[in-house]
């Protein structure tokens, strides 16, 4: 069974954390569509969407990736970075229940799924402003359990370690170079982004089934890197995310994969 955990986009959304963006104004409509087609691709891709209600309350509550790590034995519920998204793993947690064994990054820790990507057995976390020491060797105690290797590499100037790579392929990431260094990821082709679209690093890999070649769903505001991608052979699905983006979200911020 795949199952995709996604969360309606709050009206509260405007009042989201902005890191390294500007405040621009979010069309809420615009946002909403956006999320629809995003649940449609990933849908299409196999996957039975659980959209959970609308948290008013919670601005930043459409980016479920950021309140959980999911892996095929077990899930860790974060302790995110900002206290204002705190309160958002309650319902993810209960989302996950039934699906998966729950553990949990507790205080002084903090973890936000963002800075956390998954590579086969090794986990790569980013030290960033939302995860700290204390949450990353939190995790990897709870996951050396489970022959999990944890290891944390340094980024700059973004938000979380997936805005600056995320996987594309078997052995395949796609990165920005000014934000993660190449050399943390020996053994990896890396595709660069193209210069005029530095957030073009943040990439969803849906795996194929049944031997299928994986589909990359993909911001459709990236058509440059996106021919890259397809040039080293990528298979892309694009999707508009322009409106999320305005709130540092990209595409793998809006779901959580359990498969
Ligand atoms: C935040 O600053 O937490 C949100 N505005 C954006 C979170 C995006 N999530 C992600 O990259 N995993």
């Amino acid at each position: 069974m795949r199952v995709a955990i996604t969360r309606e986009v709050p009206t509260s959304i405007t009042r989201c954390e902005l890191t390294h963006l500007a405040r621009s104004p979010i069309d809420l409509d615009v946002a909403r569509d956006q999320h629809n087609a995003y649940e449609l691709a990933v849908r299409s891709l196999g996957f039975e969407v659980r959209r959970l209600p609308e948290e008013p309350e919670l601005p930043d509550s459409v980016f479920v990736e950021d309140a959980a790590v999911v892996l095929p034995e077990v899930a860790v519920i974060t302790r995110p970075g900002a206290e204002s998204r705190r309160a958002e793993t309650a319902s993810v947690e209960a989302a996950l229940a039934p699906l998966r064994t729950l553990l949990h990054i507790e205080a002084p820790g903090t973890l936000d799924g963002g800075d956390v990507l998954v590579l086969d057995r090794e986990i790569v976390v980013g030290r960033s402003d939302r995860s700290n020491a204390e949450g990353i060797t939190q995790l990897t105690a709870l996951l050396s359990a489970f022959a999990y290797r944890v290891r944390a590499v340094e980024m700059r100037n973004c938000l979380h370690l997936k805005t600056a790579v995320t996987r594309v392929a078997d052995q395949m990431l796609v990165m920005n170079h000014a934000w993660v260094s190449e050399s943390d990821f020996p053994g990896w082709a890396a595709v660069a982004v193209d210069p005029h679209e530095p957030f073009a690093s943040n990439a969803l890999l849906i795996a194929g089934q049944n031997g299928a070649p994986g589909t990359v769903i993909y911001s459709s505001s990236f058509p440059r890197t996106r021919q890259r991608l397809e040039r080293a052979g990528v298979r892309v699905t694009t999707v508009p995310a322009s409106e999320l983006a305005k709130a540092e979200g990209g595409v793998t911020c809006c779901s959580l994969l359990v498969t």
